[in-house]
């Protein structure tokens, strides 16, 4: 399979593939063709044989910096919800292998979510993880009110989500979010430590394991997953929402309504 927004390598190493999101200019933005191109070769890695763990990675400067804002900021709330790109998450979160987030940089918004998504974070120093929505005017939508909540706990993910403050990798760590922090040059190499060692266990063993420990998120995720989705799409119905993403393309300061 060919890819114009992200390298997929199947056998990067023996049984590990990489996966790099690659729109450097954009800071990795998640638009709707990478994250098909990333369900797509998540697909192709799950179901072949030879690999045992896949690692997604961006480049030193970022992981993602969240969902690509130009490509939404027009978009109506029922555009939102026709566009249905929840699938393509819900599709990536069923991936049965083992996922490493080998995170540098900026991890926001959506990118924050997909690292999150994955089952294990390994991040180099200079790693910011944040859901900065609320400064465009709406809010998480792929999972970043439940998943931050359950890793770094309520007070903290109610600050994060509602100042959109940034938290550096050594907060991360604290808080429980990820799993390393390593120097810059060596964070690719630490997450592929990783995947070396979990690639040596029993593949039927690890997924069921994997399978088991999300469990006990699945259980009641599911119901607040879609009441965030829901309360994402209707964030498109407000002037606020245009505000914020034009203010953003504008590179200017927005002013919120609350309309
Ligand atoms: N979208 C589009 N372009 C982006 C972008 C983004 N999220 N982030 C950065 N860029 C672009 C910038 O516009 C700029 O492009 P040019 O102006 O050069 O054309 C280029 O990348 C470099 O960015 P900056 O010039 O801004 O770089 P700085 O180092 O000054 O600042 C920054 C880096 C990461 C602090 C800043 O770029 C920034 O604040 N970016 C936006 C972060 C953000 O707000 N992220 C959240 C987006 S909303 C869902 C699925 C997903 C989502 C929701 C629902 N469903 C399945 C329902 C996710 C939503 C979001 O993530």
């Amino acid at each position: 399979m060919s890819f114009e927004f992200i390298i997929s390598e199947p056998q990067y190493q023996p049984h590990i593939a990489l996966v790099r999101l690659n729109r450097p200019k954009e800071l990795n933005a998640l638009n709707l063709q990478l994250m098909g191109e990333l369900r797509d070769a998540l697909k192709e890695l799950d179901d072949n044989n030879d690999v045992r763990v896949i690692i997604i990675t961006g480049n030193e400067k970022a992981f993602a910096a969240g969902a690509d804002i130009k490509q939404m900021s027009d978009k109506s709330a029922i555009d939102m919800l026709q566009i249905d790109q929840f699938s393509t998450w819900d599709s990536i979160r069923k991936t049965r292998k083992p996922i490493i987030a080998a995170v540098s940089g900026f991890a926001l918004g959506g990118g924050c979510e997909l690292s999150m998504l994955c089952d294990m974070i390994v991040a180099s120093e200079t790693a910011k993880f944040g859901q900065p929505e609320i400064k465009i005017g709406v809010m998480p939508g792929a999972g970043g009110t439940q998943r931050l909540t359950r890793a770094v706990g309520k007070a903290r993910a109610m600050e994060m989500v509602l100042t959109g403050k940034f938290i550096s990798a050594e907060e991360a760590f604290q808080f429980g979010l990820i799993n390393k922090i390593v120097p810059v040059e060596l964070y690719l190499q630490e997450a592929v430590k990783l995947a070396k060692e979990i690639a040596e266990m029993s593949p039927i063993a690890v997924q069921l394991a994997k399978e088991s420990v999300n469990k006990v998120y699945d259980s009641s995720l599911q119901e607040g997953l879609s009441f965030e989705r829901k309360n994402f799409y209707m964030l498109f119905a407000s002037e606020d929402q245009k505000e914020g993403m034009s203010a953003f393309i504008e590179k200017r300061k927005p002013e919120f309504k609350g309309r």
